[in-house]
């Protein structure tokens, strides 16, 4: 059994995956945070919210909006309140990362992991695992929108062909650079809608602002191909004409004959584009 964290540096939650089900949940033990942890949920939430009116996607904005989670970390019994009737999604506390196929499972099955304990002080901007502020923050709002809730699902549900035909990297470069790195277009406008961008002050202002960046349009087997950094800005983001672009891109492709073909070549090199692709330039297209 677990014992009552008394700490106030998170660590008493932090990694603690004694004790947790077959499929890694773990409660929540909302009442072992800390009054320090909440003022740091807080002053995190305070410091992002203040970006998302410019930088994130409505879904995110209004997703946020509904889970009304200003004040502290939230309970995700509260979420779940809000996101059963919305979309049939259901938040489950986990000490960290999952296994794939673990992960894969719940997401097939609507239930998003959320991580449950919150980063350090000294790591408030950026930090290489998930915790609760990148989970939830990042992810919850938009498990409120219909077509990232069903993507999310027939993503879970892919997992286990990728992972029986040795192609797991590409998969995962679907999701990472979607629901993690992610950027759409509305209107005129480049938005965020990944978690991982959304989660970070810094990379969200780079994301859409940097005149350095390679913005590609989205396109599933060129995404499939592309690597990726776990440690630094991204230096490719791509960019949807809108949400359910997801399911209209993905649905009708079957992934086998492209795992095929290309699995066991070499990744393209982030930052770099291909002869004929055209970058996407938001201030180009603006001028008429
Ligand atoms: N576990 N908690 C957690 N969060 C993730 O985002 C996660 C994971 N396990 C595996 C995983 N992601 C990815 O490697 C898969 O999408 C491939
Ligand atoms: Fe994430």
């Amino acid at each position: 059994m677990k014992k009552p964290s008394t700490d106030t540096s998170a660590s008493g939650l932090r990694g603690e995956y004694e004790g947790a089900s077959d499929d890694y949940t773990v409660g929540q033990d909302w009442h072992a945070y800390t009054p320090q942890m909440h003022e740091r949920w807080r002053r995190l939430h305070a410091r992002q919210s203040a970006l998302t009116d410019r930088y994130a996607c409505r879904s995110f904005r209004e997703g946020l909006a509904r889970l009304d989670c200003a004040e502290g970390i939230p309970r995700f019994e509260d979420a779940n309140a809000i996101l059963g009737p919305a979309t049939g999604w259901q938040l489950v506390a986990v000490p960290g990362f999952i296994p794939d196929a673990v992960f894969f499972d719940h997401l097939a099955h609507r239930r998003f992991p959320v991580t449950r304990w919150v980063r350090e002080e000294h790591e408030l901007d950026y930090l290489v695992e998930p915790d609760v502020f990148h989970d939830f923050f990042g992810h919850v709002p938009m498990l409120l929108d219909p077509a990232i809730a069903d993507f999310l699902e027939l993503y879970g549900k892919a997992g286990e062909r990728a992972m029986a035909m040795d192609a797991l990297p590409m998969l995962a470069r679907i999701y990472w650079y979607t629901i993690e790195f992610g950027l759409v277009r509305e209107g005129d406008e480049l938005r965020v809608f990944g978690a991982g961008i959304i989660s970070s002050h810094s990379e969200t202002v780079y994301s859409i602002d940097d005149s350095g960046v390679l913005r590609l349009p989205f396109d599933p087997v060129r995404v499939m191909r592309t690597g990726y950094m776990i440690d630094d800005f991204q230096k490719t983001y791509f960019v949807l004409e809108s949400l359910p672009q997801l399911i209209d891109d993905l649905v009708g492709l079957d992934f086998g004959p492209v795992y095929e073909q290309w699995r066991d070549a070499p990744a393209l090199p982030a930052g770099e584009s291909l002869p004929g692709e055209t970058p996407y330039n938001p201030k180009r297209e603006m001028t008429p």
